[in-house]
């Protein structure tokens, strides 16, 4: 606990165009709730080389993230925004916590399983040990919350059960941390195929919205949306598209499944999906424009990455010491 205020700590991979979902599902709670708690939120760079990046573009989608962040009202100066790959304590805790986790449990990640079928050639052992990593983040800052989608929860399972793991054996060294999931939001679908989830890496580009896109591109992914053919606006199982579709139209416009289904009584599927557009996109244009007022303020970033870096360092050594400390690594001898 620091300043009386309970500990946030959350990231996101700078692979792919951030979409609606990531949005909705992630970014938007963020802002939400950041007042509430000491937040750190990461651009987890060093979790996307588990997957082959182009340096140039890694390098660019990261800034661009960072930037997205606080573009979407996240303050740098009282949330740490910073890049992972920036506080090597990361990579040191990992290979600690890596000696503490058994392959049993990694073996289990559906995420793991999905990415591995995905990239058939290059299984490499950091996909595998992706969570610890990630257990680490969470660990190092000591954080009592971490908001994710629902697609996250195994990890942040695994992630206590390696904390407690660890605390049982010597002491209580860190907190277990609790999830925290938004209620609307949680999971957005594709908008193409409503049983999987919308997401960065889908090779159609017309199953996501992109943060980046424009109005037009956005109006007309929603009108091509697959919907059903029943024709009626009910908010059910029973029609997955429209479903997503309603639960998109909330999150943008924050009423509930029953208003929106009362705002549509009558109404066909067309006029409806005009609606999400037009809601998608009145979240959407002033967000590109913030991202693109603040990424042409080169010094500005520059201050934020730097003080940020160094701000997560100093709360991340300091569990980091304490762990090295605990396990049996020498003291470091200090100039007298
Ligand atoms: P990829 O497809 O490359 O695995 P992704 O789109 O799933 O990426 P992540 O970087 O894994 O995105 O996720 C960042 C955050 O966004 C996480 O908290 C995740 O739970 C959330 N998120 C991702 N996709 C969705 C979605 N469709 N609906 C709600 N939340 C989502
Ligand atoms: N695995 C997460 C990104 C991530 C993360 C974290 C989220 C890496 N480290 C720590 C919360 C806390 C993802 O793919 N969304």
């Amino acid at each position: 606990m620091l300043d009386g205020k309970k500990t946030l700590f959350s990231g996101m991979q700078a692979t792919g165009n951030l979409t609606l979902g990531n949005y909705l599902g992630a970014l938007k709670n963020w802002v939400t709730i950041s007042d509430e708690y000491n937040c750190f939120y990461s651009v987890v760079d060093m979790h996307s080389i588990t997957v082959r990046q182009d340096p140039a573009t890694l390098r660019k989608r990261a800034r661009t993230l960072l930037t997205l962040y606080i573009a979407a009202g996240l303050d740098p100066k009282r949330n740490c925004i910073y890049y992972q790959s920036h506080v090597s304590a990361h990579a040191e805790l990992a290979w600690i916590l890596n000696c503490f986790t058994y392959m049993g449990e990694l073996n289990r990640m559906t995420q793991f399983k999905d990415k591995a079928a995905k990239h058939a050639d290059n299984i490499n052992a950091g996909l595998f040990t992706y969570p610890v990593l990630m257990a680490a983040d969470i660990l190092l800052y000591q954080a009592d919350v971490v908001p994710v989608g629902i697609d996250q929860m195994q990890h942040l399972e695994i992630t206590r059960d390696i904390a407690q793991r660890f605390n049982s054996v010597y002491g209580e060294v860190f907190t277990v941390p609790e999830v925290y999931l938004g209620k609307v939001g949680a999971k957005i679908m594709s908008l193409q195929d409503p049983s999987k989830k919308m997401s960065k890496s889908d090779e159609n580009p017309n199953g996501s919205i992109y943060l980046m896109d424009d109005k037009d591109t956005i109006m007309r992914k929603c009108k091509r949306a697959v919907t059903d053919s029943e024709g009626v606006i009910r908010y059910s199982d029973e029609q997955p598209g429209l479903k997503n579709l309603i639960d998109i139209y909330r999150a943008c416009t924050g009423k509930t499944a029953d208003e929106v289904v009362r705002e549509f009584d009558g109404r066909g599927y067309g006029d409806f999906k005009a609606a999400v557009g037009e809601a998608v996109a009145a979240i959407l244009v002033p967000l590109q424009e913030e991202q693109a007022r603040l990424a042409a303020d080169k010094a500005y970033l520059d201050g934020i990455i730097r003080e940020n870096a160094e701000r997560a360092g100093y709360y991340a050594n300091k569990t980091l010491r304490k762990v090295q400390k605990k396990i049996g690594f020498p003291e470091r001898v200090r100039k007298a």
